[in-house]
């Protein structure tokens, strides 16, 4: 299953690496093809190259869109070399085999990724490279289809140990990683089509995604894991830049997320912090300064917050890190930190700090997948955000100025909390989260009780619920929620509305002398 390497085929945009391995090729005597811009490149460096137009005895014509469309290319690829008619067409059509075609392409990708207009985008779809990839990549029996750079090395290596040729195993990798190019790339142009063309989930596409980083395991030990990018460059986690501790984990990259998406819904607002713990909130806070911001979101649930993850939406300050650090801290994800800052972390080894450069755009459309049997589910990511002049006032009493920042602030919260979903918040700060439960009431609960808990811990004589707003993520099917949440001291609600029952709950806030709006927006997150 040894195939020896005589003729290789070199098309490449991104030329990283290139000369390196033209060389290492013409070392052992492998002839050179490329196209133009490759061919050029080659030749700069004074390697001795055939242009593909000599080979197809066409010239690259139409702006390089045919190139290498052409069978003396595309036969060199497929052909099976122990196929005895195969041979015969090759010598009829003088055909001569190519043993490894070393290609990568256009670079669609980042050409949407930096905004570039519908017709140069449309440019950037690359034809020619992913025809010969998977002609290379059919006839791995036979040929050697490299895709990135990264693998030069591990193809300089097997050519090395077999004296020139390559391994059948080796080559079935490479078609296999071959072929996860070509899906990913054509499902990027699918979805750059989908978003062009303002089309949504429900349309039929194609899903892809690059390998970034295999992880240790998934969310427990036994489970094997990954984390795939998606090629949409969205500032967050998957672009962040670590600058300290172990490598992240797959629950780690989940709650970092959770994290950072939340607190960029507080971008060009005041400071502001998330601590996640089980990719959910146990705290978030808005301060004058980060320090405040963070210290607050810290007492909202103090013994939750232990081990959990920051997010921060401006850049991290030596004062805050050294808060930060004062409680056994996962991860703090920021868009940038002072230098200062890092040096504070730098005595904490075990501390992963990451920047982006940046916040996710929270407006940003996209899409969110969830995985059933058999299938998984598309939808677009909840980009909604209500303001003040989208909530309608249903009681007879409406919020003060400072009770309405408040209920905004609670309600974005609660986007970002898994329903059944509960917020109690003073004064920019959550006061009592109550995550996750199957019913409304017990999550209103259970907010209630923990702030009860932390006023205890903080030695308050009464609950910062006393006072304090709520969010519900969804509307309340009864009253005994809202009855319960004006037991805990809330003044006001903010709420979707939408019950059979809205009429009760109306009341009972009304009896209670509650301010209630409601959204006409729900927040769902399961
Ligand atoms: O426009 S194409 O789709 N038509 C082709 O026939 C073709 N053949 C190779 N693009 C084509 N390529 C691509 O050109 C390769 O995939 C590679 O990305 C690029 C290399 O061009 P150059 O060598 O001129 O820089």
């Amino acid at each position: 299953n040894l195939v020896h390497v005589g003729r290789a085929l070199i098309s490449v945009s991104d030329k990283t690496g290139l000369i390196d391995l033209a060389r290492a090729l013409a070392g052992r005597g492998i002839e050179l093809i490329s196209t133009g811009g490759t061919a050029a490149a080659l030749r700069m460096a004074g390697l001795a190259v055939r242009d593909v137009a000599e080979v197809t005895g066409f010239p690259e014509m139409m702006d390089g869109r045919v190139k290498t469309l052409h069978p003396n290319v595309h036969g060199g690829l497929l052909a099976l070399r122990d196929d005895d008619e195969h041979l015969v067409a090759m010598a009829a059509h003088g055909i001569e085999p190519i043993d490894l075609l070393v290609v990568n392409l256009y670079p669609f990708e980042a050409t949407v990724a930096r905004g570039a207009d519908y017709e140069t985008c449309i440019e950037n779809i690359d034809i020619g490279g992913p025809a010969m990839i998977r002609a290379a990549a059919k006839n791995h029996r036979f040929v050697n289809v490299v895709t990135d750079p990264a693998d030069y090395a591990g193809l300089l290596a097997e050519l090395a140990r077999n004296d020139g040729a390559t391994g059948m195993a080796f080559r079935q990798k490479l078609a296999l990683t071959a072929y996860a190019r070509t899906a990913t790339y054509d499902a990027a142009v699918s979805n750059w089509m989908a978003g062009a063309l303002k089309e949504s989930a429900p349309r039929r596409r194609a899903f892809g995604g690059e390998l970034a980083q295999t992880l240790r395991y998934g969310e427990n030990p036994h489970q094997a894991a990954a984390f795939y990018t998606d090629g949409s460059g969205r500032t967050g986690v998957a672009t962040a830049k670590q600058w300290q501790g172990k490598e992240l984990s797959y629950n780690n990259i989940n709650d970092t997320d959770a994290a950072f998406e939340l607190v960029a819904e507080f971008a060009g607002k005041a400071p502001a912090c998330a601590i996640i713990k089980h990719a959910n909130p146990c705290g978030v806070a808005t301060g004058e300064s980060l320090l405040e911001a963070y210290s607050r979101a810290h007492d909202c649930d103090r013994t939750s917050a232990f081990g959990g993850i920051v997010a921060l939406n401006q850049e991290l300050d030596a004062e805050t890190a050294e808060k930060i650090c004062e409680i056994f801290t996962e991860v703090v994800i920021a868009p940038g930190a002072s230098d200062a800052a890092r040096a504070v972390f730098a005595a904490k080894k075990n501390l992963r700090l990451l920047t982006t450069g940046g916040l996710p755009d929270a407006a940003a459309r996209g899409l969110a997948f969830r995985q059933v049997a058999g299938g998984f589910l598309v939808q677009d990511r909840d980009a909604a955000n209500v303001k003040r002049a989208d909530l309608k006032l249903v009681t007879k009493r409406a919020p003060t100025d400072a009770e309405m920042a408040d209920l905004l602030f609670a309600w974005t919260v609660a986007k970002h909390v898994k329903s059944n979903a509960i917020i109690y918040v003073k004064d920019g700060a959550t006061v009592g989260i109550g995550a996750g439960q199957m019913s409304r009431i017990d999550s209103t609960r259970i907010a209630a009780r923990k702030s009860q808990d932390m006023a205890e811990v903080l030695g308050l004589s009464a609950p910062l619920t006393q006072g304090s707003v709520v969010a519900s993520d969804a509307f309340f099917p009864f009253a005994d929620g809202l009855i319960a949440a004006a037991e805990a001291g809330a003044t006001a609600i903010i709420q979707p509305g939408g019950s059979m029952r809205d009429d009760e709950v109306i009341a009972a806030a009304d009896a209670a002398g509650l301010a209630m709006v409601f959204t006409n927006q729900r927040h769902f997150r399961h």
